[in-house]
């Protein structure tokens, strides 16, 4: 997987990025009603396509060239810091936040006689389907072999397609790092008390050597990575090491990446966590059983959140 770039005009190294004109509220409303939108009937509201200040930039993705990371054993991580050019990272967080839709999962893991709650400490929203079936032109879920439509209780959770906001993301980065992906996992943590806890992505649905991409968008947060303890582990092998994620970074884990180490990100205090922060991951689902767990915990049976700009957070959203 090279990360070769697209060749850049010279135009484009030395014009300054889009600046934002001002607009009176008509030509707001009107741009808004003509916005393409991505829509579906699982979909709680349409979620708008990128605004082409956007699209523009982010075809010159990878903004820098990925830093192999092979020197642990086990270890396979391409890190681009960033991968997506810095004059849009902002404006992709404000536009990710504010247009798509999130959840805030519980949901229940019995380990013996015992039965724990569990709530999810952050926003999780997830779109897409595993290679057994596909979205036809209309939307609705098709056998990928016979073309034939999927009955529609084959899955608990009805799958969503990715919005083109992120598939146009995921579309551009399959190009660049020669890997392919049919589901987009977005994480939002609201502050450094929201965090995802020391796992590893190595559910047998994803394959054996699973290659996942995992972007940051907002507030910078600390990756942790530690191998997973093994007989001949000494004590620098589990200590962890530290990524220092900032918006438009993206880890590209591979390999044996995910079957022989843990990654989290802990719970933080200071610096920029009061700024909130996106992680979108593209991952390859080879089965029916990815596509019910990712919907389970990503989206699970509880309401819909939607980010509120005058209150700057997220709010529960019911349709009006
Ligand atoms: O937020 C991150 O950078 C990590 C997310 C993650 O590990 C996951 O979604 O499995």
């Amino acid at each position: 997987m090279d990360s070769a770039k697209r060749p850049r005009t010279l135009d484009s190294f030395f014009s300054p990025p889009p600046t934002k004109k001002a607009k009176s509220s008509n030509q707001d409303s009107t741009q808004e009603a003509n916005t393409p939108r991505s829509t579906h009937p699982t979909y709680p509201f349409a979620v708008p396509h990128l605004p082409s200040e956007i699209t523009e930039i982010l075809n010159f993705a990878p903004a820098t060239e990925g830093r192999v990371i092979n020197n642990k054993p086990d270890l396979d991580l391409l890190y681009y810091q960033p991968y997506i050019p810095k004059e849009i990272s902002r404006d992709l967080f404000d536009f990710l936040r504010s247009e798509l839709f999130f959840y805030r999962v519980k949901y229940s893991i019995k380990r013996g006689p015992v039965e724990t709650q569990i709530n999810t400490p952050r926003f999780t929203t997830v779109f897409g389907i595993d290679e057994t079936a596909k979205f036809d032109d209309q939307g609705g879920v098709v056998d990928v072999t016979s073309g034939k439509p999927v009955s529609k209780d084959a899955y608990k959770c009805r799958p969503r397609p990715v919005p083109e906001c992120l598939d146009l993301l995921r579309r551009l980065t399959e190009n660049a790092t020669g890997c392919k992906w049919n589901f987009v996992l977005v994480n939002y943590y609201a502050s450094g008390d929201d965090s995802i806890s020391y796992h590893s992505d190595d559910e047998r649905f994803l394959g054996s050597l699973p290659a996942i991409a995992s972007f940051t968008l907002g507030a910078q947060r600390d990756f942790l990575m530690k191998h997973k303890p093994t007989e001949r582990n000494d004590e620098s092998e589990t200590k962890p090491m530290k990524l220092p994620l900032g918006s438009g970074d993206m880890v590209l884990m591979k390999g044996k990446t995910q079957s022989c180490w843990l990654h989290s990100i802990p719970k933080r205090k200071g610096g920029e966590v009061g700024k909130g922060r996106i992680n979108i991951t593209f991952r390859q689902a080879m089965v029916k059983g990815g596509t019910e767990n990712y919907y389970r915990y990503n989206v699970g049976d509880g309401g819909v959140f939607k980010w509120d700009d005058a209150k700057r957070e997220m709010v529960p959203w019911e349709k009006k």
